[in-house]
C-alpha cells in the first residue's frame, strides 16, 4: 500500500501539474523560457526518483527522502507558472519566486537537523535557529524588492539572515555536532549541502546586487542564471542527502 502510494502520487502530480498551467507561446528562440520548462519537468522527475527511493533506506533516512521530494515538488509547482508568468507576459516573476523561496527554504533547513538527528542526538533549538536566518533572509530580499524598504537596507537585512544561518552550520552547534558524529554518510551529506548554501546559495544576492541594486544584468540572464542555481540548490541539494542514506543504509543494513 505505501509501495503503491509512492508511485502513484507522483504519477498524479506529473499528470497534474502541466494542466495547472499552460505556455502556448513558447518560442523556440526564448532560452529563459525553455529553461523554465527543463527546470520544471526536471523537478518533478526528482520528486518521483526522492518517493520511490524512498523504499531503499533506512527507516532513519525516509523523512529527509521525504523531504527532499517536497522541496522539489513545491519548486515544480511554482516552476510552471513562472515559466507561464515568463512566456506570457517577459516578466520576471518575482511574487512566485518569493513564495517558493518562503516554503522550499525552511524544508532545505530542516535537512540539516534530519541529517543529524539520523546519527547522533542534536536539539531542535538548531532547526529554529536556521529558520529564524531563513525568515530574517527572505523578509529583507522581499520587503527590498517590493518597495516597502529601501533596496539597500533590504540587501542588508538578508545579508544578516544568511551570514547567521552560514555560522549555525558551519561554527554553531549543528556544525560542531556533524564534525563528531562518527557516520560518513552524513559527514558527507551535511558538508555538501552547506557548500551548497555558502556557494550555490551566494547566486541569489549577487543577482540581488547586480539585477536590482545596480541593475546591471538583464531579466533574462538573472532568469537563467536562477534556473540553474535552483536546479543544484534543490535537486543537487537532495542528490546528495540520497547518496548519504543510500551508503549509510547499506552498511547498517
Ligand atoms: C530553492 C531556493 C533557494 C535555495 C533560495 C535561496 C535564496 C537566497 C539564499 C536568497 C538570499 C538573499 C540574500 C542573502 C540577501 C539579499 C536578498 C536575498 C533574498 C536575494
Amino acid at each position: 500500500m505505501k509501495k503503491l502510494l509512492s508511485i502513484i502520487l507522483p504519477i498524479f502530480t506529473v499528470a497534474l501539474i502541466p494542466s495547472l498551467a499552460f505556455a502556448g507561446d513558447l518560442q523556440s528562440n526564448d532560452f529563459v523560457g525553455v529553461s523554465f520548462w527543463i527546470i520544471s519537468i526536471a523537478m518533478v522527475a526528482s520528486t518521483v526518483f526522492f518517493l520511490v527511493e524512498r523504499d531503499r533506506v533506512n527507516a532513519k533516512w525516509k523523512t529527509s527522502l521525504t523531504v527532499s521530494a517536497l522541496v522539489t515538488l513545491i519548486a515544480a509547482v511554482h516552476y510552471f507558472y513562472m515559466r507561464d508568468v515568463w512566456v506570457e507576459t517577459g516578466q520576471t516573476p518575482t511574487v512566485f519566486r518569493y513564495i517558493d523561496w518562503l516554503l522550499t527554504v525552511p524544508l532545505l533547513m530542516i535537512e540539516f537537523y534530519f541529517i543529524l538527528a539520523a546519527v547522533t542526538t542534536v536539539s531542535i533549538g538548531v532547526f529554529w535557529r536556521l529558520f529564524l536566518g531563513t525568515i530574517v533572509m527572505l523578509l529583507g530580499g522581499y520587503l527590498g524588492e517590493a518597495g516597502v524598504i529601501s533596496a539597500m537596507s533590504g540587501f542588508i537585512i538578508g545579508m544578516i539572515g544568511w551570514i547567521y544561518i552560514l555560522y549555525e552550520i558551519f561554527a554553531g552547534e549543528a556544525g560542531q555536532k556533524v564534525a563528531g558524529c562518527g557516520s560518513a554518510g552524513a559527514q558527507m551529506a551535511f558538508t555538501a549541502c552547506r557548500t551548497i548554501v555558502l556557494v550555490g546559495w551566494a547566486v541569489y544576492p549577487l543577482g540581488y546586487v547586480f539585477g536590482y541594486l545596480m541593475g546591471a544584468a538583464s531579466p533574462e540572464s538573472l532568469n537563467l542564471i536562477y534556473n540553474l542555481a535552483d536546479f543544484i540548490n534543490k535537486i543537487g541539494f537532495g542528490v546528495f542527502i540520497w547518496a548519504a542514506a543510500v551508503q549509510d543504509s547499506a552498511k547498517t543494513a
